[in-house]
């Protein structure tokens, strides 16, 4: 199932965090990724649902009201070249125990239409040193005029970029925590 052989931990974490209720004009997919840095410091970019601009490569800016509390809101501007320019997001769930954030769209000039997150990121070991394993889930509504193949295509094709972009991101300052402090935050 994948390079280090944990499809059935993963399926575990899918059951466990990912289930989403998924409607006839919805579409609902998942995608893992490992990365080659300690679950704490992936959790510390993951869990800061004011700055996703720190590791998702197509977030110019973000406002945010209140904290980190559940039903805090989020304003994001997203980069030109996309189909959109701003979205508003809302927390649904922040857990720091079991290192789990939850989003939902709200509102905004794109065609997500009831979008809702789940990413979920997970200790392992990869060739001897702490990793993560993060998986990330979401349902959405087939927009009018397009299919369920294209609406998970193109969702899919900007969560595999953040993901890219949060190993990207995580394996630099995990690589630097070898020889000087890391500040998370
Ligand atoms: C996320 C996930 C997604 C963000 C999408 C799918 C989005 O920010 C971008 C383009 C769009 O057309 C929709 O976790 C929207 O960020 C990059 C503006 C919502």
């Amino acid at each position: 199932m994948n390079a280090t052989g944990n499809g059935g931990v993963e399926r575990e974490y899918i059951t466990k965090h990912h289930r989403h209720e998924t409607a006839e004009n919805q579409c609902s997919s998942f995608l893992i990724k490992h990365i080659r840095a300690p679950v704490n410091l992936v959790w510390s970019l993951v869990r800061r649902f004011d700055q996703p601009q720190k590791y998702k490569p197509f977030i110019s800016r973000c406002i945010s009201q209140g904290s980190l509390e559940i039903g805090s809101l989020r304003e994001v501007d997203v980069k030109s070249g996309l189909p959109a320019t701003t979205s508003t997001e809302r927390l649904e769930l922040l857990d720091d125990d079991e290192h789990i954030l939850s989003v939902r769209i709200v509102g905004g000039d794109h065609r997500l239409r009831n979008y809702s997150s789940v990413i979920s990121v997970h200790p392992e070991v990869i060739d001897g040193r702490p990793g993560t394993v993060v998986i990330e889930s979401f349902v959405v509504d087939v927009p009018e005029g397009n299919t369920i193949d294209e609406t998970c295509y193109f969702v899919e094709a900007l969560i595999k970029c953040n993901l890219k972009s949060l190993a990207d991101v995580s394996e630099r300052l995990a690589v630097q925590g070898r020889t000087e402090p890391i500040d998370p935050v």
